[in-house]
């Protein structure tokens, strides 16, 4: 019996999973990830365990990729923005929370890449990695990235319309 053509071949490229308060969700390979201006940064962190790393990386900017997915927030009003948070998790489960705030160029803006290589090695089959050029610390240079949400659901607790403490 033949392969079904729905298989997924063990080549297949990683996929990021754009999920949340966007407009358009999307699942992206890291070749997606080229279609948008690409950026290089040389990033140093250091790790309580294996001490301080230097490397490069390329990729586009984390604020376009979102941006193009269309977040739910009032683009004309700037601080209905400070509500939204992403969260980014890796194959391994390792995730952490950024604020839009942090990326956003009307307030810190941070140049977060979403990486599609490392010091020249494409990372097609790991699959792309958030560098934080302004972190002292590595814990936040998720590598093998397979999901992002972008969640604005604060501002609907404090609300009340969200769910409510006894
Ligand atoms: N997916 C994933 N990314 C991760 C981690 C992890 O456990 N899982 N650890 C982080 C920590 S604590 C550090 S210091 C750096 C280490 O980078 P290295 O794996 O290149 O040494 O990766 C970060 N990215
Ligand atoms: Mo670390």
């Amino acid at each position: 019996m033949s392969r079904p053509l729905t298989a997924t071949p063990a080549h297949a490229s990683a996929k990021l999973a754009l999920t949340g308060d966007v407009a358009r969700p999307a699942r992206l390979t890291v070749a997606d990830l080229m279609a948008w201006p690409q950026h290089r940064v040389r990033a140093s962190f250091e790790c309580a365990t294996s001490g301080v790393q230097h490397h490069r990386f390329g990729g586009p900017l984390l604020h376009d990729v979102l941006t193009d997915a269309g977040p739910g927030f009032d683009p004309v009003r700037r601080k209905d923005r400070l509500r939204f948070l992403i969260a980014v998790t890796g194959t391994d489960g390792h995730h952490a929370l950024l604020t839009w705030a942090e990326i956003d160029p009307d307030f810190a803006h941070a140049p977060v890449l979403l990486a599609v290589s490392i010091d020249e090695t494409p990372l097609d089959l790991a699959g792309p990695q958030l560098v934080l050029p302004q972190d002292r610390c590595g814990a936040r240079h998720i590598s093998g990235i397979n999901a992002i949400r972008v969640d604005g659901g604060y501002s609907s607790w404090l609300s009340g319309d969200g769910p409510r403490l006894a």
